[in-house]
């Protein structure tokens, strides 16, 4: 497979303005109709090249130029390539092609789902539709127009607004869509299918209705209210916080089961998985809530951060998904409590993404080199994208920030740009220079400061010493310091924030600062103390960066207690708990545990006075996965036992206050997503947990009782999840079973049911998980099962994967193998925990290594996990 790199991009030779699309849509297959007016690039110096489209598994029926039909010597069809040796400057070019969407398993381009058709073309799916410029810088006004058997297909979609309709001979019908806005050809999107309509309206800031429409198959009809809801509030927010109203005068989402991503931003006609969209609150948790309201704003937000205006090339793909995520994120602040939302984003920023970040596929958010763009829809593109943004934010303050984003919508509305594109905006609205801080967008790794402290009582300064270094990435070594907004507050004895005087004379000083870490190293001077104070660093993960400082348990004890910031507070409590893991990892079963986590955590349980949705965080423990994350030469284990072993401790010492919380949470009304009952319903959930750790009987009755009661999927499956995990092997049999019954109608909750148990570490033992993949329920061609399974099994089970014969290894490779006939997109992210292998200890290490190899031999590999495979084994 060829390597792509960024400083080969050239402008297009050609432009494309107009594409006029027409669909015949059949059981066997498609036929696509496409008409090209095409021009030389003013802006090209490569003159009078051959015309070169991409294709990808097309069969090519006939090209016509200017509506003269091409004999064969006049172009080349190379299967990945069009080529037309001769054009004049400006033409039309006329293709047809024949595709078979009933049989595209890759899910890229046209393909169907459960009866109905569907597209997804990012980032390089519309080469499988038609022959193109599959590129995101050439931008062009579409008109498609759709013809389909009209009983089965009653519904016909596109992008924009429907211009014509009617009925054709032989049961059939058609639908035309025409589209203003110019796009690149990854936003192209239809649908058609038999699907149940739900619309609403929204009226926009300057007073235009805009007709919203939900297409869904009709047993989801009931599941729409929330999404449509989410829609109407991130349409008003995307007003308020940026300024930005929508453009066309329909909006539309569907519902897919079988989908590759979350959700796609298609002009106006957006497509979610269905697992990403739908929701009742009998069958969707409180977690599948919040997430489907920030994936609908998500998909909202790109109407301007990626569709009005997009990207040149996909090496920039972080300019529209990194500021999209910092958008979605901004709003789910505002709608629930930013604490808990940033301390979410850190948790995934800490746990995945650092990994990332220091594995095999370790890229800068702007990548310089790919061989398969989908490997590159990545942790680090996305989230670290976002936490770039949201520096830039913090460095300039949200006026100058609001300034430099109209700034950037108003220059580049309409264009193909690049990150730098971006910052120039930044800096230009704000007068500030971010030529060091554009190293983040070219420097992979997370940044490391090492931090020290020293307080010189007889001048009662306090200083603070960082350094910054990035640690070596594949092709990246020696890099140079970023610049780094690191924020701060100190704290006196009785946990009271100390102002910070950076002169002896500075007066009025704030008790927060951002400070702004340029070099290898700074020293920091506090002036004005008369004791050393306890430092509360990186508040709010104000950068994406690791904070190496010798914290004592006392310090980190105060700071659970005492810190002002409760983003702090909770960080406090995780390298509280971290710590006393760490040192319980590989020792003897009776070492005992530091009683202070016990005094700690019986505090947080039992104070109702504080807020009890940053309570219901701070009790969660650090996941394995973050455990892991922070060891070299992990022992999973030995970090699951010694993880337990803490988890069991704190059950068994606090087991009344356990039940205390339970009863004191249970019971909210009327059920809504609002982060009060949010909180309530985690915490019981949380204390039923704990219970079953222990074999307590009351827990186990509270759980029994729950499982049949629960009217909310949030509560029935806290109930499962707690016995599933726990020894009660009948109980625990006799729920699934139960919970199967009653749902199994329902793919989504089926999706739950396989997950919860592939991710047991108690129930997902692998004789179990392939019971799982061979129950009826079970599709290879359905990407959610595939995840819920064998993605559960290898990324959450770690202790089943991590078996010491290298079983769960074996397994993931065959699955990965067999995937990558059907879905390659799917196989390549299946493949990321076997590529890891180089964290472990040498006792797996091995044995992970020999599984990938079994994948790179497998004959036929996808350019997708090659990619993977062959970079994590260098
Ligand atoms: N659909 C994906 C997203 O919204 C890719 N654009 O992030
Ligand atoms: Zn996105």
């Amino acid at each position: 497979p060829q390597t792509i790199y960024l400083s080969e991009y050239r402008v297009p030779a050609y432009l494309v303005d107009t594409v006029d699309l027409r669909f015949e849509l059949f059981e066997d297959g498609a036929r696509v109709h496409s008409t090209l007016a095409i021009r030389r690039n003013p802006e090209s110096e490569e003159g009078a090249v051959p015309l070169e489209l991409d294709g990808d598994s097309l069969v090519l029926e006939s090209v016509a130029l200017n509506g003269q039909d091409l004999a064969a010597g006049e172009f080349e069809d190379r299967g990945d390539k069009l080529i037309v040796a001769s054009v004049p400057e400006k033409f039309e070019l006329s293709v047809v092609t024949w595709i078979e969407p009933q049989n595209n398993t890759r899910l890229e381009g046209l393909y169907k789902s459960s009866g109905m058709f569907c597209t997804q073309c990012e980032a390089e799916g519309f080469r499988c539709i038609t022959f193109f410029p599959d590129r995101p810088d050439v931008m062009a006004r579409y008109k498609t127009r759709v013809e389909a058997d009209k009983s089965a297909y009653p519904v016909l979609l596109s992008n924009g607004n429907p211009i014509e309709s009617g009925d054709l001979d032989d049961g059939r019908h058609f639908v035309t869509w025409e589209d203003p806005f110019p796009k690149p050809c990854y936003l192209f999107a239809l649908v058609a299918g038999d699907l149940v309509e739900k619309r609403d309206t929204f009226t926009t800031c300057s007073g235009r209705d805009i007709d919203l429409r939900m297409y869904v198959e009709p047993r989801n009809a009931e599941k729409c209210d929330h999404a449509m809801d989410s829609l109407k509030r991130s349409m008003r927010w995307d007003e308020d916080v940026y300024g930005r109203e929508y453009d066309l005068d329909i909006f539309m989402i569907v519902a897919v089961d079988d989908f590759n991503m979350g959700a796609m931003e298609n002009k106006g006609l957006n497509i979610f998985n269905s697992s990403c969209v739908l929701a009742s609150k009998e069958t969707a948790t409180d977690a599948a809530f919040q997430r489907i309201e920030a994936i609908v704003a998500h998909e909202y937000f790109h109407n301007w951060s990626g569709n009005r205006v997009t990207c040149r090339d996909w090496f920039q793909l972080s300019l529209k998904e990194g500021f999209t995520v910092l958008r979605d994120s901004q709003f789910s602040a505002d709608m629930g409590s930013d604490t808990v939302k940033r301390i979410e984003d850190a948790t995934l920023m800490r746990t995945a993404q650092f990994a990332e970040d220091a594995g095999p596929m370790s890229h800068p958010i702007r990548p310089s080199s790919y061989i398969e763009i989908s490997n590159f829809y990545t942790l680090t593109i996305y989230e670290k994208g976002a936490e770039v943004v949201r520096m830039i934010r913090t460095l300039l303050g949200p006026e100058l920030f609001r300034k430099g984003s109209d700034l950037y919508f108003e220059r580049h509305d309409g264009q193909a740009v690049t990150t730098d594109d971006f910052v120039k905006a930044m800096e230009d609205a704000s007068g500030r220079d971010l030529s060091q801080f554009r190293l983040w967008y070219e420097q992979a790794g997370t940044p490391v400061l090492e931090v020290t402290d020293q307080f010189d009582q007889g001048q009662g300064v306090y200083r603070l010493t960082i350094r910054q270094s990035i640690p070596d990435t594949p092709g990246q070594a020696d890099k140079k310091p970023q610049h780094i907004p690191f924020a701060l507050g100190l704290l006196d004895e009785h946990g009271k924030a100390l102002p910070l005087r950076l002169s002896v004379d500075e007066q009025d000083a704030p008790t927060e600062r951002v400070l702004e870490l340029t070099d290898a190293e700074h020293v920091f001077e506090f002036h004005g103390l008369t004791e050393k104070p306890v430092p509360s660093l990186l508040r709010h993960f104000s950068a994406p960066v690791r904070v190496h400082y010798p914290w004592t348990r006392e310090q980190l004890l105060f700071l659970i207690s005492h810190d002002p910031d409760g983003f702090n507070r909770w960080d406090a409590g995780q390298r509280l708990a971290v710590d006393i893991i760490q040192s319980l990892v590989g020792q003897p079963k009776d070492t005992p545990v530091d009683p202070r986590l016990v005094t700690a955590y019986r505090h947080l349980i039992s104070d109702s006075a504080l807020d009890q949705a940053l309570v219901d965080k701070m009790l969660q423990l650090p996941s394995e996965a973050y455990l892991v994350e922070l060891a070299s030469d992990a022992d999973v284990p030995a970090i699951h036992a010694a993880r337990e072993r803490v988890l069991k401790h704190l059950a068994i010492a606090l087991r009344d206050d356990l039940v205390a919380c339970y009863r004191r949470n249970a019971g909210d009304g009327d059920y809504a997503v609002t982060p009060e009952q949010v909180a309530r319903r985690s915490l019981r959930n949380t204390a039923l947990a704990w219970l079953l750790m222990i074999n307590d009987e009351e827990g186990r009755e509270l759980a029994l009782r729950q499982f049949r009661e629960a009217d909310n999927m949030t509560d029935r499956m806290g109930a499962l999840r707690a016995l599933v995990n726990s020894e009660y092997e009948a109980d625990r049999d006799q729920v699934l079973g139960d919970f199967y019954q009653r749902f199994q109608a329902d793919p989504q909750v089926v999706e739950q049911w396989f997950s919860v148990q592939a991710a047991s570490s108690v129930a997902g033992r692998l004789g179990k998980i392939h019971d799982l993949l061979a129950h009826d329920a079970f599709d290879w061609r359905n990407p959610n099962k595939v995840r819920s399974v064998v993605g559960a099994f290898a990324g959450q089970n770690l202790s089943g994967f991590h078996a010491e014969d290298g079983s769960g290894y074996e397994f993931l490779a065959d699955q990965v193998c067999r995937l990558d006939d059907i879905n390659p997109q799917i196989a390549a992210r299946l493949v990321t925990p076997l590529a890891r292998w180089r964290k472990f200890a040498p006792a797996y290490r091995g044995k992970m290594k020999a599984a990938l190899e079994t994948v790179r031999d497998k004959s036929g590999l996808s350019k997708d996990v090659y990619e993977v495979v062959h970079k994590s084994l260098v």
